[in-house]
C-alpha cells in the first residue's frame, strides 16, 4: 500500500518528539454529530473592564493593585501552583509511594493593557514587545541556579480553562524537567546521537520538501501542522535556524517570531470567526547549565475545536484508556489553515 492509499484509511502515526503513536481515522470525519454544542466565544467589547483583575490600575484578588501599565505587565501569580521556598523532602516506599518536593516560580504575563485584544489583533510592534518580555523573563528565571526549566504558555478561551479574556499568558518554572520537555529532550538526544543531526532541523527539511503540511512561513520560522498532530488544528512553529532557546533569538528573529504568531492566530480566529481557543507554549532547552545541542526551539499550538465554533474534540473513552485518535488528517487541516486570510475577520475593511 502506498502513502496515498494509507492517507484515506485508518492508520497510526508516530510522534518522534514524544515517541507516542496516535490513531488517524480519516473516514470518521463524515459521521453525524448529536453531541454537546458549545457557546460561540466572542471577544469582550470593552477596552477596559473595571472588574478585570488584569486591567491596568485594578485591584487583584489578594489586594495588590496593578500599575497603570501601557505595554506588557508581569507579576508573581497570587495563587501560585509552585512556590520558591518549598522545603526539600522525599517520600519513598519501595518506589511505589514516591514523592519529592518541588520548588518553583509562577508568574502571570499580561500582553496588553487592552482588555478586548488578543495576540491575533495586536500590532506587530506590540507582539514584538511580548516576545521581548518572554525573552527577559526566560533569561532572568533561567539565571536562578535551582531553576531547571522555564515553561512559557498561554491558555486562551474559557474552553481551555482561561479564567479571564484579558490577553495574558503564564510562566511556570521548575527545579526538575517537566514531563513533556523531558520526553522531547530524550528523543532529541537519541536522534542526535544516532543520526548526527538535529531531529527538528531534519523534520523541518522534510516538511519544506513535501510542502503538504506547511501553513505559513517567514525568513526565520515555519508553521506546520505536524504529521503526528493530535488536536484538530494543532500547529508546530519551528525556527529555521537551529536555536535552542529564547536567549538565542537575534533581533530579526524576534520580529519574525512575533510575525508568525500573529499570522497563525489570525488564521485560527478566521477559521470559525470566533475567538479561537487554544493552549500554546514554547519548548526550549533546560536552564541546567549544560549546552544541550540537541534542543530545537519551537512552539506548540494545541486547539480543541474540530468542525465549527461549537464542536470540539474531547479526549475520552478509547483515548483515555488506549491511544489518542483524530478524525481529520494533518494534511487536510493544513490545507484549511493555509486557505485562511491573514486579515482578522474583525479587522476587515467595510
Ligand atoms: P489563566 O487565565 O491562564 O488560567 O491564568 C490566570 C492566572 O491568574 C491564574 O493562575 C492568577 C490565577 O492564579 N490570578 C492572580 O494571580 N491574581 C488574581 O487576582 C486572580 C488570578
Ligand atoms: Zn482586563
Amino acid at each position: 500500500m502506498n502513502w496515498k492509499d494509507l492517507k484515506d484509511s485508518p492508520h497510526r502515526r508516530f510522534n518522534p518528539l514524544t515517541r507516542d503513536w496516535i490513531l488517524v481515522s480519516p473516514q470518521r470525519a463524515q459521521r453525524p454529530w448529536q453531541g454537546k454544542v458549545e457557546k460561540v466565544a466572542e471577544p469582550p467589547s470593552v477596552q477596559y473592564d473595571p472588574d478585570c483583575y488584569l486591567c491596568p490600575g485594578n485591584l487583584r484578588a489578594r489586594g495588590h493593585r496593578n500599575p497603570a501599565y501601557s505595554g506588557t505587565f508581569v507579576f508573581d501569580n497570587d495563587f501560585p501552583a509552585l512556590v520558591p521556598e518549598t522545603p526539600p523532602a522525599i517520600a519513598d516506599v519501595e518506589n511505589l509511594i514516591l514523592a519529592r518536593s518541588e520548588p518553583g516560580v509562577c508568574r502571570v504575563a499580561c500582553f496588553s493593557p487592552r482588555h478586548d485584544l488578543t495576540l491575533s489583533r495586536m500590532k506587530p510592534a506590540e507582539i514584538e514587545a511580548v516576545v521581548r518580555m518572554w525573552m527577559d523573563q526566560a533569561r532572568g528565571l533561567a539565571a536562578v541556579p535551582w531553576i531547571r526549566y522555564v515553561q512559557i504558555f498561554e491558555n486562551r478561551g474559557a474552553l481551555m480553562g482561561a479564567s479571564n479574556p484579558h490577553p495574558h499568558g503564564q510562566i511556570w518554572t521548575n527545579s526538575e524537567l517537566p514531563n513533556l520537555p523531558a520526553k522531547e529532550q530524550a528523543s532529541q538526544e537519541d536522534f542526535l546521537a544516532r543520526e548526527g543531526k538535529c531531529l527538528l532541523c531534519r523534520y523541518l527539511g522534510l516538511e519544506m520538501e513535501s510542502n503538504e503540511r506547511v501553513v505559513c512561513e517567514n525568513n526565520s520560522f515555519f508553521a506546520v501542522v505536524p504529521f503526528w498532530a493530535l488536536w484538530p488544528f494543532e500547529t508546530l512553529v519551528l525556527s529555521r535556524r537551529h536555536l535552542g532557546a529564547f536567549d538565542d533569538l537575534t533581533p530579526a528573529e524576534q520580529v519574525d517570531l512575533a510575525d508568525i504568531l500573529r499570522r497563525v492566530t489570525i488564521r485560527y480566529d478566521n477559521l470559525f470567526e470566533n475567538s479561537f481557543p487554544y493552549s500554546m507554549g514554547f519548548h526550549q532547552r533546560p536552564s541546567d547549565g549544560q549546552p544541550h545541542p540537541e534542543w530545537h526551539f519551537h512552539a506548540h499550538y494545541l486547539p480543541p475545536l474540530l468542525r465549527s465554533a461549537t464542536v470540539q474534540k474531547f479526549m475520552v473513552g478509547y483515548e483515555m484508556l488506549a491511544t489518542p485518535q483524530r478524525d481529520i488528517t494533518a494534511e487536510s487541516a493544513a490545507a484549511r489553515l493555509r486557505e485562511m486570510s491573514e486579515v482578522h475577520y474583525l479587522d476587515r475593511p467595510g
